[in-house]
């Protein structure tokens, strides 16, 4: 049995005063930086977007942050612009301890797909590379963490448990958006049914 952990999309637009900001984000750095010397491997994502990434609502006239669209047949929520990459806000967040990470794997490249997972875009077209570089060094088991809860580390978890890693969520690593009141209970929910182990401590 190996253990990777997953640092799922710590980066300055997703706290405070970022693009993005999930609330409290910056809290879960900490727990990450204690948690990463108890691993023989440690991997990132990282949020990469072009500047006139189509899951932007700047790119969509007619619509507003946090409404809802279909982009290219799948349902998409209309984001402010983040990570556009080579910005400071795609930037891993400065107090995370980067040395202890040994691969980054950037999503989200593509200006037509949105990709949530660490894995695959949301389509389930292309792959990241990570599931591939995690097989090669034997990995069996992963713990994930990060945000947010009820986007990224969701569906990087769920990619997780169907490549067949046994998979964790470290809850007190992760934040949420809650765009809407109960998205992250339903996220938990859905992991949990997926085989997800849950952990709270
Ligand atoms: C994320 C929304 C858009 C995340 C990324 O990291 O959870 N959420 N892009
Ligand atoms: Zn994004």
């Amino acid at each position: 049995m190996k253990r990777a952990l997953i640092l799922v999309d710590l980066q300055n637009d997703f706290v405070a005063p970022g693009a993005l900001p999930v609330p409290a984000g910056i809290e879960v750095v900490a727990f990450a930086n204690a948690v990463m010397p108890n691993y023989q491997l440690v991997v990132a994502t990282q949020d990469w977007h072009p500047a006139d990434h189509l899951s932007f609502a700047s790119q969509h006239p007619e619509l507003r942050v946090g409404q809802t669209f279909l982009l290219n047949g799948l349902p998409q929520i209309a984001w402010p612009d983040h990570c556009v990459q080579g910005s400071e806000g795609a930037k891993l967040i400065e107090g995370l301890a980067q040395n202890g990470i040994q691969k980054i794997f950037q999503k989200g490249t593509d200006r037509e797909l949105d990709s949530y997972s660490g894995f695959f875009d949301n389509g389930h077209q292309k792959e990241t590379g990570m599931g591939v570089y995690l097989t090669e060094n034997d990995v069996t088991d992963v713990d994930v963490m990060g945000l947010a809860t009820d986007y990224c580390v969701r569906y990087t978890t769920l990619d997780a448990i169907q490549l067949g890693f046994r998979t964790r969520v470290l809850l007190r690593g992760c934040r949420g958006v809650e765009l809407a009141a109960g998205d992250i209970d339903q996220a938990l929910a859905e992991m949990a049914r997926a085989g997800v182990d849950i952990v709270r401590t």
